[in-house]
């Protein structure tokens, strides 16, 4: 019998025994001095209750149980932060309790959670490694350094855009463009550059090309939550398969990214030097000081978190985009209103650049109502309790999970009015920002592990739908109308589209 027969058969059989004893175990409750929440069946908890909409069905049990859900997802106390009051509390108040991840099964091939920043326990290693990345790296006066590179990945974006529009018509099809592979591989194009120095989509070696596509298959990997990371004893069966799969194309990505890391040591043993750090030359350079931390990043280390940069920040960021893209389509007058507020300060005859960025209100408040909205990862990244802690009045034990549904927050109808609606004005007099400050919108989370790739995003999610709104008028097709347009969700660590958005680019700058 293979792993799934075994699962397919024994669990339905295990879960009948258990409805005849009939102890629906009480999960949530005063008794224990937990936060309230749905009461589960026995073993499997909530697990089967949250349906493939995870972070629609817990905001909907906000209505009943309040900002501070309880669950129970098999085996794993899971709570729920699900209001920017109680998010306050938990990053203003309680940061460090609940600083630790939880790692997904998955993860764990390669030591992957050892060595990755995004994984890693709370302790010295993270920290170190967290402050060189941020210090050294995301700063603004070396990003302000990589703008050329932004803006050379921001043109080849726009040249693929019109050459699939092109293909389009030539094939007798109205020059409709489906733009999320285009805003993926732009993405991802830049990272590489960024980190690497390389472009791995121009070069002719083929490893650019397997390097993508491994990662945009454990991208998608990483996200589908399994039923082994909930019951911990199914782990040795593996049941769906997902770690075998994901070591397959984890250790292709490792093998690739390893040469490459292998390559600048040598380069470096030459006596070569770059005019500009990257990411790897910071890596590759850092040396202890002997009180903190590791004295140098192991080669695999290094190869890990460069991995890891791409994981995160090219999912994340495409998506976005093509989230901000399609409210716009769908709500044309903030399309044409943008546009306009480019046109008065840019104008036609340049393309717009970083430092104008201050100078373009209505393009922040819409990406802030794209961030409301669509948050990429509804549920942040998981924390874990490092410490049996009391958290506004409950008692949440050691190794609980927390998950922050950044997605419900948005939506609060206590912290936003109209809260369903896609108006970038809301933001226009205020002084709301998504950096971690202001708990209604938390996009990039908050505390200590808030999202450390934030500069670069906040630069690329501005820049590309600047650009995507100053280069051409948008047209649907096929008979989708701004009133029609399907806005459903895919979910998983990120929060897709479901259905992939497709328009005409009109050229607008000649
Ligand atoms: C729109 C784009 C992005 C969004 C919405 C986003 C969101 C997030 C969120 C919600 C977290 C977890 C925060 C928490 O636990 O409180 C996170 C962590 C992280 N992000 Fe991002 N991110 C984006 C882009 C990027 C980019 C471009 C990079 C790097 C190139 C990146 C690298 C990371 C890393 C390494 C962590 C883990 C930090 C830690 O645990 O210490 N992200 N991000
Ligand atoms: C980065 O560039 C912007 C303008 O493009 C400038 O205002 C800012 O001072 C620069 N920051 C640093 C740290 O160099
Ligand atoms: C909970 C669960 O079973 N999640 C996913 C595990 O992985 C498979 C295949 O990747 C998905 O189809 C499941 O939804």
């Amino acid at each position: 019998m293979d792993s799934l027969t075994l699962l397919v058969f024994t669990f339905p059989a295990a879960l009948i025994l258990l409805l005849f004893i009939w102890t629906k175990a009480k999960t949530g409750g005063s008794a224990t001095n937990r936060p309230p929440g749905p009461t589960g069946w026995p073993l499997v908890g909530n697990m089967f209750d949250l349906g493939d909409m995870p972070h629609q069905t817990m905001y909907k049990l906000k209505a009943k149980y309040g900002p501070i859900l309880w669950l129970k997802l098999g085996l794993v106390n899971t709570m729920v932060v699900q209001s920017p009051k109680v998010a306050a509390e938990l990053f203003k108040n309680h940061d460090i309790p609940f600083a630790g991840r939880k790692v997904p099964d998955a993860l764990t091939a390669f030591h992957f959670n050892r060595n990755a920043l995004g994984m890693n326990s709370f302790g010295p290693y993270w920290r170190v490694l967290r402050r060189i990345i941020s210090m050294e790296f995301f700063v603004n006066r070396r990003m302000n350094e990589t703008e050329d590179l932004r803006i050379k990945c921001t043109d080849s974006m726009v040249q693929w855009i019109e050459e699939e529009a092109a293909a389009s018509r030539a094939n007798g099809g109205p020059g409709e463009v489906q733009l999320n592979g285009l805003f993926f591989r732009m993405a991802f194009n830049l990272l590489a550059n960024l980190m690497l120095s390389r472009d791995l989509l121009e070069s002719k070696s083929m490893e650019g090309k397997e390097f993508f596509d491994c990662l945009n298959k454990i991208s998608e990997m990483a996200g589908t939550p399994n039923v082994s990371d909930f019951l911990p004893f199914l782990k040795w069966l593996d049941p769906l398969k997902i770690k075998r799969t994901m070591v397959h194309h984890m250790s292709t990505t490792v093998r690739i990214a390893s040469k490459f890391v292998k390559e600048r040591i040598e380069e470096k043993q030459a006596g070569k030097q770059r005019a500009k750090k990257d990411l790897l030359d910071v890596l590759l350079d850092y040396e202890g000081d002997g009180k903190e931390g590791p004295d140098k990043f192991p080669v695999h280390g290094v190869t890990i978190v460069i991995m890891e940069m791409f994981f995160a920040g090219a999912e994340t960021t495409s998506i976005s985009i093509e989230w901000g893209l399609t409210e716009l389509l769908r709500n044309p007058h903030c399309l044409k209103k943008l546009q306009e507020e480019i046109d008065r300060v840019v104008g036609l005859n340049r393309k717009v650049k970083e430092s104008d960025m201050d100078r373009l209100p209505y393009l922040q408040a819409v990406v802030k109502e794209t961030f409301r909205l669509h948050p990429a990862i509804p549920l942040l990244l998981p924390r874990n309790t490092m410490e049996d802690t009391k958290f506004m009045g409950h008692l949440i034990p050691k190794g609980t999970q927390v998950l922050v549904n950044a997605w419900a927050i948005g939506r609060d109808p206590e912290a936003w009015e109209d809260p369903l609606s896609f108006k970038p004005e809301r933001f226009l007099d205020s002084n709301i920002e998504f950096n971690g400050q202001h708990f209604g919108l938390i996009p990039f989370g908050s505390g200590r592990r808030i999202c450390v790739g934030f500069a670069l995003a906040h630069r690329v999610v501005h820049l590309e739908l600047a650009t995507l709104a100053q280069a051409f008028d948008w047209e649907l097709s096929g008979g989708v109308t701004p009133e029609t347009m399907d806005m459903q969700e895919k979910f998983g660590l990120t929060l897709r589209k479901n259905v992939p958005l497709k328009a005409i680019p009109k050229k607008r700058i000649p």
